[in-house]
C-alpha cells in the first residue's frame, strides 16, 4: 500500500537518493503572475501587500501617486524564488493598435495567470485585455482597489444610512453591467464568472475581499503551482492557513518513510528515526505557517547549534515514547514495507508529526485572529 504511494508520487527507483527532490518538489516549479491595469491603480502596492512587505521596504516595489512603473519589472517571492511576480507598466491612452504592441511589450503570453487591476472606473481598455488574455488560454482576475477609499465617501455622503453591503453589490453590479454595455460585440467572450470584481484595499490587506481573493488566486491554478503558492502565501485567511496544512499533512507519510528508512543512532536513544530529517521538516511546518518566531523559544539564551541539538534530543525521547506506546496491533496497516522494525517508526514518526501539526496549526490560528483584530482597530483609528 505504501509503496504503491511511493511509486504513484515517482520514488520508487531511487528512494533513498532523490527523495528531497520529492518532497520539495514544488520548489522547481516556477509560477508567473502578471500584474496588469492602468497607472496608478495600485499594481505595485498590490505586489508590495501580498508578499507581506511595507511600501518603505527595501524589497518593495515603488509606488507613487505619479506615474511610476515604466518598464516590466520582475519581483522575486522574498520567500521563494520560484514565485514570480511581473510589475507592469499601465496600458493607459492606447489605441486598439497600439494595444497589440503592448501586450507584446509587456510579454503578456508569458504569464501563468494575470490580475488585472482597476479603482474607481472599469475601463475599455481593462476589458480588452481581459480578452485578450482568455485568448492565450490564461487565467485571470479583474481586482478593484482603493476600495477603502471608496467605502470612506460613501459613508461621509450616506452617514446613518450607509450599508457597506449594499455598496459591494452596487459596484459588482455595476462593473458587470458595464462590461456587457461596452463589449456588445465581443461581450460574450467573457464568461458570468469571468465578469465577477474583487474589492480590495491594498492599505488594508486583512479587510473586505483581500483573503478571499487570495483563496481564488489559488484555486484557479494547476495543482502544483496551487500547493506552491500556497504554501509560500501568507497566512491571510483561514482557508489558505487550512489548506497549508493540508498541503504539509500530505508530505507527513513520505518523510515519516524516508526519516524511518535513513534510521541513525542518537547516543543513549533507540536507533528508530532521522532526527535530521524530522526537524527540518519541522522547521518548514514552522516557517510556511508563518511562526518562524517560535522557534526553539524555550531554548533562549543557547547558541544555535547547541538549540538544534538539544531540539533534537528532545524529538526522539518524544518519539521513543510514542514508539513504546505502539503495540503490533495498533501499527498503521497501510505501512507494508515488509520490516516491523520500520514499519513501527514510521507509524511512530508519522504520529509524531500529525500531532506536531496539529499543535502548529492552533498556534497560527491564533496568530491569524490576533492580526485580524490588530488589523480591526488599525482601521477604526484611521
Ligand atoms: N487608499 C488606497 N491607496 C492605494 C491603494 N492601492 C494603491 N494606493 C495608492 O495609490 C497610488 C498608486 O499606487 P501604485 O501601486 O504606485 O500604482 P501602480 O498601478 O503601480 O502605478 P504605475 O506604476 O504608475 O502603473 C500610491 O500612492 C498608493 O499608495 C488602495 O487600495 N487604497
Ligand atoms: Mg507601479
Amino acid at each position: 500500500m505504501l509503496l504503491e504511494q511511493i511509486n504513484e508520487s515517482g520514488i520508487s527507483k531511487s528512494l533513498q537518493q532523490d527523495f528531497e527532490k520529492i518532497i520539495d518538489r514544488w520548489q522547481s516549479t516556477e509560477v508567473h503572475i502578471g500584474l496588469v491595469g492602468e497607472s496608478g491603480v495600485g499594481k505595485s502596492s498590490f505586489l508590495n501587500a501580498i508578499c507581506g512587505l511595507a511600501d518603505d521596504h527595501k524589497d518593495a516595489a515603488a509606488t507613487g501617486v505619479k506615474e511610476t512603473t515604466t518598464e516590466r519589472a520582475k519581483y522575486v517571492h522574498p520567500d521563494n524564488s520560484k514565485i514570480v511576480f511581473w510589475d507592469l507598466p499601465g496600458s493607459d491612452g492606447r489605441s486598439d493598435q497600439e494595444l497589440e504592441s503592448y501586450y507584446e511589450k509587456i510579454m503578456l503570453h508569458e504569464y501563468d495567470i494575470c490580475f488585472i487591476l482597476h479603482s474607481k472606473r472599469f475601463r475599455r481598455n481593462d476589458i480588452l485585455l481581459a480578452q485578450k488574455v482568455k485568448s492565450l488560454g490564461k487565467p485571470f482576475l479583474l481586482i478593484r482597489t482603493h476600495i477603502d477609499n471608496d467605502m470612506a465617501s460613501e459613508e461621509r455622503k450616506l452617514k446613518g444610512k450607509f450599508n457597506e453591503e449594499e455598496l459591494k453589490k452596487l459596484i459588482k453590479d455595476d462593473t458587470k453591467k458595464l462590461i456587457k454595455d461596452n463589449m456588445k460585440t465581443r461581450a460574450s467572450l467573457l464568461g458570468e464568472k469571468e465578469t465577477d470584481v474583487y474589492l480590495i484595499s491594498n492599505r488594508f490587506p486583512e479587510k473586505w475581499e483581500f483573503p478571499l481573493l487570495t483563496e481564488v488566486i489559488l484555486g484557479s491554478l494547476p495543482k502544483l503551482q496551487r500547493e506552491c503558492l500556497t504554501l509560500f502565501t501568507r497566512n491571510i485567511s483561514t482557508g489558505v492557513l487550512k489548506d497549508k496544512v493540508a498541503i504539509l499533512r500530505g508530505r507527513v507519510r513520505v518523510v515519516a518513510t524516508i526519516s524511518a528508512l535513513r534510521r541513525q543512532k542518537i547516543p543513549g536513544l533507540a536507533t528508530m528515526a532521522n532526527a535530521d530529517i524530522i526537524s527540518k521538516e519541522i522547521d518548514f511546518y514552522k516557517l510556511r505557517l508563518g511562526l518562524r518566531s517560535t522557534q526553539h523559544e524555550n531554548l533562549r539564551g543557547m547558541n544555535l547549534e547547541n538549540q538544534a541539538v538539544v531540539a533534537q534530543e528532545q524529538m526522539m525521547v518524544a518519539l521513543a515514547s510514542i514508539l513504546t506506546s505502539i503495540s503490533e496491533e495498533n501499527i498503521d496497516s497501510s505501512w507494508s514495507l515488509g520490516d516491523l522494525e520500520i514499519d513501527r517508526s514510521c507509524s511512530a514518526i508519522s504520529l509524531y508529526l500529525s500531532n506536531y501539526l496539529d499543535t502548529l496549526e492552533k498556534d497560527a490560528e491564533d496568530r491569524l485572529k490576533n492580526i485580524a483584530d490588530q488589523a480591526a482597530e488599525s482601521y477604526d483609528i484611521n
